[in-house]
């Protein structure tokens, strides 16, 4: 029998919508993991930081990892957690400085991963083994964003599954570096400068994140990702160019990604690219996309009735 793929979008520590989802997909917990005998689950990245149940969720999806059952990609806020507590090799410095607003976005890891843990090195030194991103039967999975000229410019650093050689993750964390740059617009996505957007904690950004998935735009609400960023953006003069480096071909394999916290119906952008983060940790939904790889042919595209979710606003706890 083929074998299938359900790809999840962001978890966010939310244990409960993902057993949920799982169980709908079909999947039964056998011998301490879940697992389907024709699917393998796929996570887009970010299982960690916001829910309530991180420990929870890192145990569930590494196990199904380990056993076969499912891969898992990198997301910004894995990167981020690993570079929290781990210090520079040479600095002795952390790789992503303690700021009130770091403190604040990873108190939930640290409440179940304490820094002096006893298996608190053995999850971080799994989560910064994660692959950059997958290419597996027909379609590719990335956290935030696929980019061509980025892929190729990130292979002198990792090996033959896309996960980092550990001198070329610790230089991840350095914007002088030639991995940070590539790294960046996979798994936090491509940004474009407009100057004057301030964000939830007051801080000035001078880069935006923008809708790669687009070739052209004609208001900010298609240009930028956040709707606190298109309400300060309103009244500034668009800008030009840009995303045309960015666009990916209708030809090219599909594209899974999360990252972008995205509301209501769930469904693909276009005919080969789905963002499946549908804000599951602030009461919106746990999203999967049913790849059957015996039905997709490429030439035929994403089909609206292969998302399956789950509601995340009951659970609250
Ligand atoms: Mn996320």
């Amino acid at each position: 029998m083929n074998m299938n793929y359900a790809i999840i979008g962001d978890v966010h520590g939310m244990l409960e919508p993902l057993e949920r989802l799982l169980t709908k997909l079909g999947f039964t917990y056998q011998q301490g993991v879940y697992q389907h005998n024709a699917y393998k689950a796929v996570f887009l990245g970010d299982l960690v930081d916001r829910g309530k149940h991180q420990r929870g969720v890192l145990e569930l999806v590494r196990k199904m990892v380990d056993a076969g059952h499912a891969y898992a990609v990198m997301g910004n806020h894995e990167h981020n957690t690993v570079g929290y507590y781990w210090r520079h090799p040479k600095t002795n410095k952390y790789l992503v400085p303690h700021k009130a607003f770091r403190n604040k976005m990873h108190a939930a890891v640290l409440n179940d991963y304490p820094e002096k843990g006893e298996d608190t090195q053995e999850i971080m030194a799994w989560m910064s083994r994660l692959p950059v991103y997958l290419e597996l039967d027909g379609f590719r999975a990335v956290h935030a964003c696929w980019h061509d000229v980025s892929v190729d410019a990130l292979q002198p650093f990792l090996n033959e599954q896309n996960q980092f050689h550990s001198e070329a993750f610790i230089e991840s964390f350095d914007c002088s570096t030639p991995v940070y740059q590539p790294l960046s617009r996979l798994i936090r996505g491509a940004t474009m400068k407009v100057p004057g957007i301030v964000d939830d904690f007051g801080n000035v950004h001078k880069n935006v994140r923008v809708q790669w998935w687009r070739n052209e735009y004609q208001s900010w609400d298609e240009l930028l990702t956040r709707e606190s960023d298109v309400r300060q953006a309103r009244g500034m003069p668009l800008p030009e160019g840009y995303l045309d480096d960015l666009y990916y071909a209708e030809d090219s394999p599909p594209v899974f990604f999360g990252h972008y916290w995205f509301n209501g119906n769930p469904g693909h952008l276009t005919s080969n690219l789905a963002c499946m983060d549908y804000s599951a940790c602030v009461g919106g939904q746990l999203v999967a996309y049913d790849w059957r790889v015996a039905e997709e042919p490429a030439s035929k595209g994403l089909r609206q009735d292969r998302f399956v979710s789950v509601d995340s606003h009951s659970f609250r706890d």
